[in-house]
């Protein structure tokens, strides 16, 4: 009798867990396109595309390799539309004596294979996903006992963990983390390179000739269409960073520029997150590149914090916190999201760019989602399961246990300060030094009230206002209160009229 050998399309290596002791001549292995997983949120075209056709060359490779796989298409006509489905039909067609899976990256998936063994009458091995770096286990060992975590001292463990960027016990350099140095605003002149394409092979067209019918209503441009799809060309994106735009990392990791989405980030989060990227892989390149291209050390420790750190941290803190997590709602917040997250219809530009752009690219960089996107929603009061929703779909890196912590906890505070130690509430200000979005918006980032001020100005004092009695006790926040309390009454009602004002507007 065979196994039969689960692979989902995040698990997309031939070293992942469910194939471990594989019998090639006997096992199955069982990859589905399903609807479900498409449309449980309606997916962003390209991501959709992206995904399957990375399932589809995955899949050829381990035939190519000898193993014998049962691979479902979108289109076939008796596909079921679920996991769940799909296992029973392919229980139906052979004697299959246990099933084998690796840990789903999702807690709805894991809660419905949990039941599996129940349903299907059979044993059903749900193996851990040993891509990552730090196993739920030890995760959670780490944060028992501490009302609140904190990724530093978290990161510093996984460097010692690993020995990365180590000279014996030490940090080398000194320091273990350089991020004072990565903020620098950008320049005119930066001279940035061009991002790693390729171009769609026939199952990439395939595949996008079935999105374009099947998803028309999809939010998200799916072409052009130049994203790696195999492990060889993921691992060239990986190699194109190191040498061309590592270097720059750290010092410009917060700036924008207008018509530049791609500045010197890595574009790797599409690939690490369905494995055909390894993440050590990733932090040794940037370890190596140090040693030997004389990379910046502020530049290659970003990276790798990036990566060790706050990558596992995320994670760690999802497994940690659900399903409770997916629920928490600190300040209350129930606003509707604005259409124009769709349609990228407002007059204020930072906005109207970062909803261009990830239509356009199913990407967005770091800042872009937390400063901008991410910074409106906090401000405004909207309900985080929209949030989250949102963010759930409109990015091509884009699976539950990342989203959910960076949007619920790191943007939103809806955790109430368990993963960051403040809410990363900004004005019109901020977005003006790290970016060139104010020179071409119809609002003028300088007025503080007004018609014709940056809403964001008014906004964050709003927001400051309205959640005193939770956030005025943090430490981190009692020099705003305290300048809060020196304005004039005069300009305290102004704050208050100007949002009023944008806010109705905005329902
Ligand atoms: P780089 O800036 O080049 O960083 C290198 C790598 O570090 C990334 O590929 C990623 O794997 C890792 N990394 C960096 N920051 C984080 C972080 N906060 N959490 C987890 N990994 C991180 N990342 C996702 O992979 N999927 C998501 O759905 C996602 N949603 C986000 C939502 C919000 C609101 C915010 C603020 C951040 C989100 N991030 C998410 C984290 C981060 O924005 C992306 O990982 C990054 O933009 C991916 O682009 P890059 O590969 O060019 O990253
Ligand atoms: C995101 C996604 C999509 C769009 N389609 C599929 C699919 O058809 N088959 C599949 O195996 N996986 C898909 N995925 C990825 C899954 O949603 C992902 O494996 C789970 O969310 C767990 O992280
Ligand atoms: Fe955004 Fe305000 Fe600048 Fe306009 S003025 S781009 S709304 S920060």
């Amino acid at each position: 009798m065979s196994v039969l050998r689960l692979i989902l399309g995040d698990q997309l290596s031939p070293s992942i867990s469910s194939l471990s002791g594989c019998n090639k001549a006997e096992d199955i292995i069982l990859m589905c396109e399903v609807l479900d997983e498409a449309t449980y949120v309606k997916h962003h075209k390209k991501k959709i595309a992206f995904l399957l056709s990375a399932m589809r060359h995955f899949a050829e490779d381990l035939k190519k390799d000898g193993y014998r796989v049962d691979y479902i298409t979108l289109d076939d006509c008796e596909n079921s539309g679920s996991f769940r489905g799909e296992v029973q039909r392919a229980l139906d067609k052979q004697a299959i004596e246990r099933i084998v899976v690796t840990h789903p990256g999702e807690y709805r998936l894991l809660s419905d294979m949990q039941t599996w063994q129940k349903d299907f009458g059979l044993p059903v091995e749900i193996r851990p996903d040993d891509h990552f770096l730090c196993s739920s286990a030890e995760f959670e060992a780490w944060a028992r006992g501490r009302k609140r975590i904190r990724m530093e001292y978290f990161y510093r463990e996984m460097r010692k963990k690993y020995s990365i960027l180590m000279d014996g016990e030490r940090p080398v350099g000194g320091q273990w983390n350089y991020d004072a140095d990565n903020r620098k605003p950008p320049k005119d002149g930066l001279d940035i390179p061009a991002p790693f394409v390729t171009e769609p092979d026939d199952i990439t067209q395939q595949v996008m000739n079935l999105v374009s019918v099947r998803f028309a209503n999809h939010f998200g441009d799916l072409e052009p269409f130049h994203f790696a799809v195999t492990r060889d060309q993921a691992y060239e994106v990986l190699e194109h960073f190191i040498s061309q735009r590592l270097a720059r990392f750290g010092d410009y990791q917060d700036a924008m520029i207008e018509g530049e989405p791609w500045m010197y980030h890595a574009h790797i989060s599409f690939y690490l997150n369905c494995s055909l990227l390894d993440p050590l892989d990733c932090v040794k390149a940037a370890e190596d590149a140090y040693h030997r291209m004389s990379i910046p050390l502020n530049a290659a420790e970003g990276f790798i914090r990036q990566i060790i750190g706050w990558r596992e941290y995320i994670r760690g803190i999802y497994w940690l916190k659900m399903p409770g997590y997916a629920h928490e709602n600190f300040f209350n917040a129930a606003r509707d999201l604005p259409d124009f997250y769709w349609t990228a219809q407002t007059k204020m530009n930072c906005l109207h760019q970062c909803v261009l752009e990830t239509r356009r690219n199913a990407y967005a960089h770091h800042i872009q989602r937390l400063m901008v996107l991410g910074n409106f929603a906090l401000l405004t009061g909207i309900d985080p399961k929209q949030v989250n929703e949102w963010f759930l779909m409109v990015y091509a890196d884009a699976y539950e246990w990342v989203e959910l912590p960076n949007v619920s906890g790191m943007v939103l505070f809806a955790d109430g300060g368990y993963l960051a130690s403040k809410p990363y509430a900004a004005g019109g200000s901020y977005i003006n030094k790290m970016s060139n979005y104010c020179e071409k918006c119809s609002y003028n980032v300088r007025k503080k009230n007004g018609p014709q001020a940056c809403p964001l100005n008014y906004l964050y004092w709003d927001f400051l206002v309205r959640h005193r009695l939770k956030l005025e006790d943090n430490h981190r926040m009692g020099m705003m209160y305290r300048t809060y309390d020196r304005m004039t009454e005069d300009k305290k009602q102004a704050i208050t009229e100007d949002s009023r004002r944008f806010l109705g507007r905005l329902s």
